[in-house]
């Protein structure tokens, strides 16, 4: 589920990825090139668009492994499933526009053009990584591509993104901020503080381990803007996606805010310590694969309609297999950060206070 919050003090709630189609098949590490137009549809677009989805979800699944192998420490919120929302949102923005979303934020940063070697080395926590291996899975930046994170309080990404759109109208620089927050941050209150200023909106699947039945009141969460208009999508069909948040994007440039509910399922349990499967059935999980999964649905779309063969297909799976292992090697390659890095980037701006054992008497390090 997401929310983008668009431009014009517009906003949609959303999760989603990736921009221009065919930047997205290079075999490059980026995922996408910077774009200043939107891209319009093209039969390559389904090509385009089943690499990306293959490479996200590659990603995913290598993740999991290197957490297993205990490569990967800490939190680590997966996007398995979920991925058509990040390539169709992508497609539908620009270089001007930003993004701010939660902490299942690997795929949001791939598709802002990070590259895989920053992103593993991240979640490795190591000095390659796009917060130099000191924020991991959940901090994942990328400012100069309009990309705010990556952040672990839910709700907290609506404020924020109110205030990114804000930044966007006040420069008139034609952007809009797209504001990402699950089902679960749907009913935090600060979410309902920021709409009154502005938004829009993009939702998802289950909370933290709880059906959403069991969680949430009016589970129509496009309609929870009140004032605000939004709309369902299909969140699994990167086509989809893209189209609404296109609608979105000009919607909010010319009327302002509006949500959009992203109807999404994640594969996954809600991060690695839960296992996902007591809050819903194996079968439900199974039949949702079969049914919506959004990298078969748009292999099924491109066999189809001869696009390209079965084999062409299997091709691309193993280039991006390659891709994906030849980052990870680089980014065990990297080194862990100094210890000298343990104080820093505390504050934006360098304290110089000193930070003590708990002793009270040896000092342990300087905030700087
Ligand atoms: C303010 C706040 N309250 C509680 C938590 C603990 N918490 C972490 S994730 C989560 C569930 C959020 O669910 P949702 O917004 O649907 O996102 P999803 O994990 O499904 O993507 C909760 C309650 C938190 N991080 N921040």
């Amino acid at each position: 589920m997401f929310i983008p919050l668009l431009h014009r003090l517009p906003s949609p709630l959303l999760r989603c990825l990736s921009a221009s189609a065919l930047p997205l098949c290079r075999p490059t590490s980026a995922l996408r090139a910077r774009s200043t137009t939107v891209p319009t549809s093209h039969p390559l677009n389904s090509l385009s668009f089943f690499r990306s989805l293959s490479l996200l979800r590659r990603t995913e699944l290598s993740a999991d492994l290197l957490y297993k192998s205990k490569l990967i420490r800490g939190f680590c919120h997966l996007y398995d499933g979920q991925e058509a929302v990040s390539i169709g949102m992508e497609s539908s923005l620009t270089s001007t526009d930003s993004i701010v979303t939660a902490y299942r934020d690997h795929c949001t940063f791939l598709g802002r053009g990070g590259s895989l070697v920053e992103l593993f080395a991240e979640l490795m926590g190591r000095r390659a990584g796009c917060s130099e291996g000191k924020g991991g899975s959940m901090h994942l930046y990328r400012k100069n591509e309009g990309f705010y994170g990556g952040h672990g309080i839910v709700g907290a990404t609506a404020p924020l993104g109110c205030g990114i759109a804000m930044g966007h109208k006040y420069v008139k620089d034609g952007g809009v901020c797209f504001t990402m927050f699950g089902d679960g941050a749907a009913n935090q209150g600060q979410l309902f503080e920021a709409v009154n200023m502005a938004l829009g909106i993009a939702g998802g699947s289950d909370g933290m381990g709880t059906a959403v039945t069991r969680s949430t009141k009016n589970p129509a969460y496009y309609k929870r803007g009140d004032y605000v208009p939004g709309l369902k999508v299909d969140g699994m069909d990167a086509f989809s996606v893209k189209q609404a948040c296109k609608f979105a994007k000009e919607h909010a440039l010319k009327h302002g805010p509006v949500i959009l509910e992203m109807d999404t399922y994640r594969y996954h349990g809600h991060s690695m310590s839960d296992p996902g499967s007591t809050y819903r059935t194996r079968d439900e999980i199974s039949g949702v694969r079969q049914e919506r999964d959004p990298v078969e649905r748009i292999r099924k779309l491109i066999l189809a309609h001869d696009i390209a063969t079965v084999s062409e297909l299997k091709d691309i799976e193993k280039q991006v297999k390659k891709e994906v292992s030849d980052a990870i090697a680089k980014a065990k390659e990297s080194p862990m950060p100094d210890s000298s890095e343990l104080c820093t980037n505390v504050y934006a701006n360098a304290s110089g206070e000193e930070v003590f054992y708990p002793d009270r008497k040896h000092i342990k390090g300087v905030l700087a």
